[in-house]
């Protein structure tokens, strides 16, 4: 008996708002179905998260319906259970899940928790509820996202496993929405492996969903990764389905298949090394056009052309050694654009300013003190640093003109005149410079 094991479809994710994102997440689902198809799978199972929302539109509906039709057209059973993202929501009388179950494309499995230890009871194609159905000797369970109260109720399922009948099975299958505490150390408040004991030698296999991360543990927990990549941090995982053979003697071999996923490059442009905003311009200009050789290298055995143009984020990283206000992000923007083959294209300045570090003591004078903070600032631009001591006098200057309400041409032309004078002793100094090598 073979069973396919897929979760956190997420149909219907928009992702950037692009719309070819959306089609990438229902092209992800068609291959799931393509490969239960075409390895005749028995059953699949879906972990929750089929929907990305809640609320569901009608061409995301239209996707899911396409996908399950396909496989009801092959005579293969589907198994779901609600995911944190298409839950009924407060308020809703019932989920897009529950209209497809309606709709006799898949079973919705849940324990009923109205009391206390909860009930599994068989599934009831009638009234369209049940918290288990069996399928040539496999047991399939299954409980949805139940949140901090995941813990407690598979204690309850383990509490009551042994008074379900269990004569003609040879093998259990718990299907649920929750992640597995300590797999992806940003996203706390998973079930704790001590949660899990008491399930251990009842359940063969755990088909888990929600975290995005594929991972296997002890030969008995399983979670496939999302279909498509909802986020950069998702970008490095091999996220896939599990095609699981249960033998007669249950046994069984879980094989993790990697599935065909847009591709994500993030590339990381250091900045500490560029003192002006025209060598910055020119340096990540050279990034770039390397970045793309190796982007089309990486590409040259990509399976799906119409989905191998990549999503690609910059992250400009480092020490900026100019004021912030010089970084042209529309200049960057446009040589992303121009540089890189791709469907989304974003940048992300992570960049920090040399910070200001003024040693101000007691004893100084409110206008000592204001010096000191020009010079900082100008301290802190590599292309004015060299005249600290020059335009610390000047801002001082014109800060003075100013409050005496000089005319501005006035402070114009002081400004002009100081700039000229600086520019030429520049000149000159680069020439010596230049003539010492
Ligand atoms: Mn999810």
């Amino acid at each position: 008996m073979r069973f396919l094991h897929i979760a956190d479809v997420h149909l219907g994710h928009q992702q950037y708002n692009v719309a070819e994102r959306f089609n990438d997440f229902g092209r992800a689902f068609l291959d799931a179905v393509k490969l239960a198809v075409d390895e005749q799978v028995r059953v699949v199972v879906i972990a929750g998260d089929l929907f990305h929302r809640a609320a569901v539109d009608p061409l995301t509906l239209l996707q899911a319906q396409e996908g399950l039709q396909r496989l009801q057209a092959a005579g293969i059973a589907v198994l779901a259970v609600h995911g944190n993202h298409d839950r009924v929501r407060y308020g809703a009388a019932m989920s897009w899940l529950e209209y497809l179950m309606e709709q006799g494309l898949f079973c919705l499995l849940a324990p009923d928790v109205s009391s206390s230890p909860l009930a599994l009871r068989p599934w009831d194609e009638k009234a369209g509820a049940g918290g288990y159905i069996d399928i040539d000797g496999v047991r399939f369970i299954g409980m949805p996202w139940m949140g901090a109260s995941a813990p407690g109720l598979l204690g309850e399922i383990a509490g009551i496993w042994d008074s379900l009948d269990w004569k003609g099975i040879r093998f259990a299958v718990l299907l649920t929405h929750a992640g597995v505490e300590g797999q992806m150390p940003h996203m706390p408040g998973g079930i704790m492996f001590a949660d899990l004991g008491p399930l251990r030698g009842k359940v063969d296999y755990l088909a888990l969903g929600h975290l995005h991360k594929p991972y296997a543990v002890e030969g008995w927990i399983y979670n496939p990764g999302s279909l498509e990549t909802c986020s950069f941090d998702e970008a490095d995982y091999e996220c896939g389905a599990y095609l699981v053979d249960v033998h007669d003697d249950g046994s069984f071999v879980a094989e993790h298949r990697k599935m065909i996923r847009r591709p994500f490059f993030t590339l990381e442009f250091k900045t500490d090394l560029f003192m002006t905003p025209a060598a910055f311009l020119e340096g990540l200009l050279g990034y770039l056009r390397q970045s793309q050789r190796e982007i089309v290298r990486k590409l040259r055995n990509f399976p799906d052309p119409e989905r191998a143009l990549p999503v690609v984020r910059l992250i400009l990283r480092g020490h900026l050694a100019f004021d912030r206000a010089a970084l042209d992000m529309k200049a960057i923007r446009e040589m992303l654009h121009e540089e890189i083959d791709a469907l989304v294209r974003r940048v992300e300045d992570r960049t920090t300013s040399l910070g200001l570090d003024v040693a101000a003591s007691e004893e100084m004078t409110r206008a000592d003190l204001e010096r000191l903070v020009f010079e900082s600032l100008i301290q802190s631009d590599s292309r004015y640093s060299p005249y600290t001591s020059a335009l610390g006098s000047l801002m001082q200057q014109i800060k003075t003109l100013a409050l005496e309400d000089a005319a501005p041409k006035e402070i114009y032309a002081l400004l002009d005149e100081e700039m000229s004078r600086l520019e030429e002793e520049s000149h000159v100094d680069h020439q010596t410079a230049t003539d010492e090598h």
